[in-house]
């Protein structure tokens, strides 16, 4: 199976999970027009219809977005603009005094045979006022897992994939795959 990505660390992770599967994984590095749309499903699905046009093997792709509900949902589908601009300081001055529980949202699109498929995964936790850890990409260093004490980035890959939003989405699309080929 084909990931198509720019992001060396989701191909970190999600590689992982394909060793434990036994399903062979291959790593195409490439960043795909992303069109800005109001969910992370539907830009998933935009980029995945995009990326299908020239890449005529089975391949997924995957968008995420961090949702926080005191700032109405803010930056969910707008991600990847805020991380690059106002990065994860940004975000922590912008929910300073205001409730700090959010969410990651995956929604992985499989793009197999004629159709597209997604398959989605959540983690809730909140954003921490204070960043911590070198690991991880993103907001990893100011987001802590409900029930956890460290941050996404003072874990390794296997303990992020216990229970991350990307982690859950590729496990279906595992169930998924491995079932098909029963
Ligand atoms: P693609 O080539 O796969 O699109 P990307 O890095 O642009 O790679 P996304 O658009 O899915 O990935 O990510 C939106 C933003 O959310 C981006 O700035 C990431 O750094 C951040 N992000 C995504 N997954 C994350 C995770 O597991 N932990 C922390 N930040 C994450």
């Amino acid at each position: 199976m084909i990931l198509v990505t720019s992001n060396r660390h989701k191909f970190v992770e999600i590689s992982n999970l394909f060793v434990k599967a036994g399903i062979q994984l291959e790593w195409v590095q490439k960043k795909y027009e992303e069109i800005q749309e109001d969910t992370t499903e539907m830009i998933s699905y935009r980029s995945c219809a995009v990326v299908r046009k020239e890449l005529k093997d089975d391949f997924f792709l995957e968008d995420t977005g961090l949702y926080v509900p005191s700032l109405h949902g803010f930056p969910g589908p707008y991600s990847s603009y805020v991380n690059t601009t106002i990065g994860y300081e940004g975000l922590q001055k912008l929910v300073a005094g205001k409730e700090s529980s959010a969410y990651f949202k995956t929604v992985v699109s499989l793009s197999i045979g004629d159709r597209i498929i997604q398959f989605g995964g959540i983690l809730r936790g909140r954003i921490s006022s204070e960043a911590a850890g070198s690991g991880g990409f993103g907001f990893d260093p100011v987001f802590v897992p409900d029930g956890q004490n460290l941050t996404l980035a003072e874990m390794d890959v296997v303990s992020k994939n216990r229970f991350s939003h990307r982690s859950r989405a590729v496990a279906s699309m595992l169930g998924y795959l491995l079932a098909s080929q029963e």
